[in-house]
């Protein structure tokens, strides 16, 4: 089958304890991620700006966005967890991308309590917040415009990101449960999981707690299924990946005059061909 049908998020999240999910910027990443054994993949927005040379800063617009995060759907039979930033824009533009992002066959979208334009949050600046009931409101239009009972919306806050306490953001979350959100994300640029650890420990477990460990990477999989996260986003160590093995092998060929040195740390021009089911393509063209 060339079409690949893919699981809902949802699905994968009832049938699991804890699910592991990739940071992918293209299909090809995407692909790798489901590949090396992750649950789903999130279509990072930090990876899709970077990915064009831009920051993660609401510069690409929705239509580009949707565009990655469907290319990468329709390769995979895991799901996407869309990273839709604020939703892009106001109740209007969540409808909208609601419409837009369930109707290209996208699962899960995320979307994050920040003002439009947003910036990334490891950037010192830029992080202001909406108001608990403005994004409340978001999320309830964003359960109202969905189609299927089945698709999914995470409520990310960043209160943590843009200085705020703990206490704080356990009642920016209650609030988004309560309007409806499926999951709630909760976001820390601390260098130890303890912040997260005490939102946790104050979590009613309303609905399930979404966690990107990205300044805290020591954090074992069996510790955070043990304190009751339900899913696991690594972001963007995919990309970092990329960028050192594309730095190490361009800077290789650059200054041994030739490509003997790397020949065999490289993947084969056959396994790009499997990557891309060159032979299933070649038996339907037959
Ligand atoms: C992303 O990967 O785009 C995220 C996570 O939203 S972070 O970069 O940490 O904001
Ligand atoms: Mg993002």
């Amino acid at each position: 089958m060339l079409r690949v049908n893919h699981q809902s998020f949802r699905t994968v999240l009832a049938e699991s304890d804890v699910v592991r999910v990739a940071g992918a910027h293209h299909a090809l990443s995407g692909y790798l991620a489901q590949e090396a054994g992750f649950q789903a993949v999130w279509s990072s927005s930090f990876e899709v700006s970077a990915s064009r040379c831009l920051p993660d800063a609401s510069i690409l617009s929705m239509t580009e966005y949707l565009e990655a995060a469907a290319n990468i759907q329709k390769a995979l039979s895991i799901p996407v967890v869309a990273d839709c930033d604020t939703g892009y824009g106001d109740n209007l533009n969540v409808a909208h991308m609601v419409h837009e992002f369930e109707g290209a066959g996208i699962t899960a979208v995320c979307i994050e309590d920040k003002l439009f334009p947003k910036m990334n949050s490891f950037v010192g600046s830029g992080q202001a917040l909406l108001d608990t009931a403005g994004f409340a409101a978001k999320i309830r239009t964003a359960k109202n415009a969905q189609h299927s009972s089945d698709f999914f919306v995470i409520a990310r806050t960043e209160a943590l990101i843009s200085g705020l306490d703990v206490t704080q953001a356990l009642e920016r979350c209650r609030a988004y449960a309560d309007s409806g959100a499926d999951a709630v994300l909760v976001h820390s640029k601390q260098r130890t999981k303890d912040q997260v650890m005490a939102f946790l420990d104050g979590w009613d477990g309303r609905v399930p707690v979404v966690i990107v460990p990205t300044t805290y990477p020591d954090w074992h999989i069996d510790e955070v299924r043990a304190a009751g996260v339900s899913v696991v986003i690594y972001a963007n160590q995919g990309l970092r990946a990329s960028v050192s093995s594309l730095r190490d092998a361009y800077g290789a060929i650059v200054r041994d005059g030739d490509t003997t040195g790397i020949e065999e740390s490289i993947a084969s021009v056959g396994d790009l061909f499997e990557l891309q089911r060159l032979a299933e393509w070649q038996k339907l063209g037959a």
